[in-house]
């Protein structure tokens, strides 16, 4: 059992001594995945400065262009995972497109990326976050990318709140490292994290709830009148962290302003719904588990609904009653 206080790359390490077979490209991957959240970290922290000092002096003092954060994240993950070789194809929630590293020509895996989740908070200082997504490469086409939320190799996302967290899974177990900012090392911090089996918070942006189907609405009714309380960030990352932790249910339903929803099927909903149901939890968009779903196109959205069990398995009930 690993000890609380490990460093991750020591933790990737043993995991990657678990499988004698393992090239440790995996390992590679993942390391690269946590330097580049780790310089992002950092530029979160400086935010607030660059941006009021941005608008003054277009240069900082080594006379770099001071660059909009979810840009910044997006380029710092594209040269760090490039160059890491482990990933044939990336696509980030921020590119049209998927590109192909020029190193990547022997990477045996894909990946997929939203830099930075919550981009409307970040010039109020609220927390945000980077997710991720690994799949394994098989085509070396954006099919790779469109596999289902069951074929992923590797899951995770950094919330950068009051410290910056990175929780991850491969598919055993859940585990969360919290960034030690003075000696820059992500430390296990909460070690196979499990959902609590039921909660007494609900998560979503109830502003749209007028063009929400009748059961939905009917359905959070109903978990207030059950004494839930409400919290909604605007960032799902920091939305998602707390239901792991406190139990409960985050959702963004279909509307009729958004038919399909709003949150990326690749870069937002199948890797925090992977980490969920590692946690213990479930996921669905309404019919089934999320997991067993495919994206038609990279940037493809989908209604989410994810959480403890009896929140869950409660609100596929609602679902399917006068269905
Ligand atoms: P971005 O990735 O573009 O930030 O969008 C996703 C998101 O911000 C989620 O983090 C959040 O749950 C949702 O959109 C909030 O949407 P809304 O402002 O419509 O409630």
């Amino acid at each position: 059992m690993p000890n609380i206080g490990m460093d991750i790359n020591r933790y990737i390490l043993e995991e990657e001594r678990k499988y004698p077979s393992a090239t440790g490209s995996l390992s590679i991957a993942l390391m690269a995945i946590e330097t580049a959240t780790k310089i992002i970290s950092s530029h979160v922290r400086m935010a607030g400065l660059a941006e009021i000092f941005g608008k003054a002096m277009k240069t900082n003092v080594q006379g770099e262009e001071v660059q909009k954060l979810d840009e910044f994240a997006n380029n710092v993950l594209v040269r760090i995972l490039s160059d890491s070789g482990q990933f044939y194809a990336i696509a980030s929630e921020e590119l049209d497109d998927v590109i192909y590293p020029e190193k990547g020509h022997e990477g045996r895996y894909v990946v997929a990326f939203d830099p930075l989740d919550g981009s409307s908070n970040i010039e109020v200082n609220v927390s945000i976050g980077t997710i991720f997504s690994i799949y394994r490469k098989n085509t070396g086409t954006q099919e790779d990318f469109l596999q289902g939320g069951d074929k992923q190799i590797a899951a995770g996302y950094v919330v950068y709140g009051s410290s910056s967290v990175f929780v991850y899974t491969t598919g055993t177990g859940l585990n969360a490292f919290t960034l030690d900012p003075s000696v820059g090392l992500f430390l296990l911090s909460h070690n196979d994290m499990r959902i609590p089996e039921s909660g007494k918070i609900y998560s979503v942006n109830e502003s749209n709830s007028k063009g929400w189907d009748k059961r939905i609405r009917d359905y959070f009714d109903a978990l207030k009148d059950e004494g839930y309380t409400a919290r909604f960030s605007g960032t799902m990352v920091a939305d998602v962290h707390r239901t792991l932790l406190k139990g409960g249910i985050f959702a963004y339903p279909a509307d009729t302003k958004s038919k399909k929803g709003k949150l990326r099927m690749l870069y937002e909903v199948l890797p925090m719904s992977m980490i969920v149901e590692q946690a213990g939890g479930m996921a669905t968009e309404g019919k089934g588990d999320i997991l067993q779903a495919k994206p038609e196109e990279i940037h493809s959205r989908t209604p989410v609904f994810l959480g403890s069990r009896k929140e869950i398995v409660q609100f596929m009930n609602t679902q399917f009653k006068n269905a």
